[in-house]
């Protein structure tokens, strides 16, 4: 039986990857990071499968990296734990180089003195190329512009560094951005379908955004996590892109989003003054708050995954259009749910005071 090891077990790619390879046959362990909250919600149906398990650790910490990787001896290693979010890491940057940068350090150092022999995964990423001219190609030359790609761009080079001076089987995956109803709620896709559903549902007026010209090329995580299994069954490590070559600004992603509650959006004004409003209704639903702007922003990412089809075999299954709706009507179903329980909340409250 194949042992998997997973970091960032409990982000979105993380639970897609743990589905994906159960349902494949490994046994799959993953890294749990300590957490005040209950960092286990993505991952509540396979807590309890015989064949996956969680190991308190942080990649940080590089005597705990040894030592998973010493007790567990896993046959492939993917490692897509990360402080992910690149707004974020303009604030947080030297935690972000810690972990995004040091931490991919820390598992192949532990993988090449431990003798381990496993294939290694590294969650390299589109933000590399920066404002590079598009599409983007495993041969464009990089151009980090925020703290989060300067450290992956480290990262990358380790993952190189360690291939190609060690024989390490060791690939990066050069992932655009993947969406899903698991991701973050602080990433602009699943921002925008929460506040779809919230507004739709009367507990929010509007949606407030930063810059709505960033033009990305978005995919959905399920298709993306089987790019990964597939680098690492091929004979020789490479690198791969995985992309759909589809691109939408953020501002398309709005007006997709609402039309799938029937409202129409149209624009009026410039720059922070900009506002999103309903056609029929004249309500203003989008609105911009610069504290959402970043330092330095990528403008245009759209990736070309042709090396992934011609090797991998590989090609993303979903358009744009069907996860927004996936995501949308997931977010709907969760918003009518914590409004039933708040209903039944007030009930029990009600019934509790007129019995006091
Ligand atoms: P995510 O949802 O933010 O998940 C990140 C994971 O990393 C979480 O499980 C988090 O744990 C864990 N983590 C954070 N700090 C850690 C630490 N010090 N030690 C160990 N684990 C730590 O991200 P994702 O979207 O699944 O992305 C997975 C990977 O792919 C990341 O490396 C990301 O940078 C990269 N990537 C993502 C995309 C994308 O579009 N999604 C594209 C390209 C590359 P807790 O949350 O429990 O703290
Ligand atoms: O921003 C703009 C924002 O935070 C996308 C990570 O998974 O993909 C992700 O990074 C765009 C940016 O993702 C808001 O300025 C406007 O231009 O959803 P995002 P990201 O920065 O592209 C890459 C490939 C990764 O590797 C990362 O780990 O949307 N934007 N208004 C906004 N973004 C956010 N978050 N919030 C807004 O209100």
């Amino acid at each position: 039986m194949n042992k998997a090891f997973i970091t960032g077990v409990t982000g979105q790619d993380g639970a897609y990857l743990s589905r994906f390879l159960l349902e494949k046959g490994y046994e799959v362990h993953g890294m749990q990071p300590r957490c005040e909250v209950d960092n286990t919600e993505r991952l509540a149906d396979i807590l309890s499968h015989p064949r996956f398990f969680l190991h308190a650790g942080d990649l940080t910490d590089g005597g705990n990296v040894f030592r998973l990787l010493h007790e567990v001896q896993p046959d492939e290693i993917y490692n897509l734990g990360a402080q992910s979010h690149v707004a974020t890491s303009f604030q947080i940057p030297e935690q972000t180089a810690n972990v995004d940068a040091l931490g991919v350090l820390r598992l192949l150092e532990a993988i090449r003195t431990l003798n381990l022999g496993a294939k290694f995964y590294q969650a390299s990423s589109s933000e590399l190329f920066g404002n590079a001219p598009a599409p983007q190609h495993e041969k464009t030359p990089f151009q980090p512009c925020s703290p989060y790609a300067a450290a992956k761009l480290y990262a990358y080079w380790m993952v190189r560094t360690y291939r190609e001076s060690y024989g390490i089987f060791a690939v990066n995956g050069i992932l655009f951005n993947h969406e899903s109803p698991l991701r973050g709620e602080d990433f602009v896709t699943r921002k925008v379908t929460k506040a779809v559903a919230e507004i739709y549902c009367g507990l929010k007026t509007h949606i407030t955004l930063g810059n709505l010209d960033a033009v990305r090329d978005w995919g959905h995580a399920r298709d993306y996590v089987e790019g990964m299994w597939l680098m690492l069954q091929q004979s020789e490590p490479q690198d791969y892109i995985l992309a759909t070559g589809q691109t939408h600004s953020v501002r398309q992603l709005v007006e997709i989003a609402f039309a799938e509650i029937g409202r129409e959006i149209v624009w009026r004004g410039m720059g922070p003054d900009e506002v999103g409003y309903e056609r029929k209704t004249g309500d203003i639903l989008v609105k911009i708050d610069p504290q959402f702007y970043r330092p330095n922003d990528v403008h245009f990412l759209c990736g070309d995954a042709t090396k992934a089809y011609e090797d991998l075999g590989w090609t993303p299954k979903t358009s744009f259009r069907s996860l927004i709706q996936e995501m949308l009507h997931s977010d709907l179903a969760q918003v009518e749910r914590s409004k039933h329980m708040d209903h039944l909340k007030e009930k029990n409250e009600r019934v509790f005071r007129h019995a006091a």
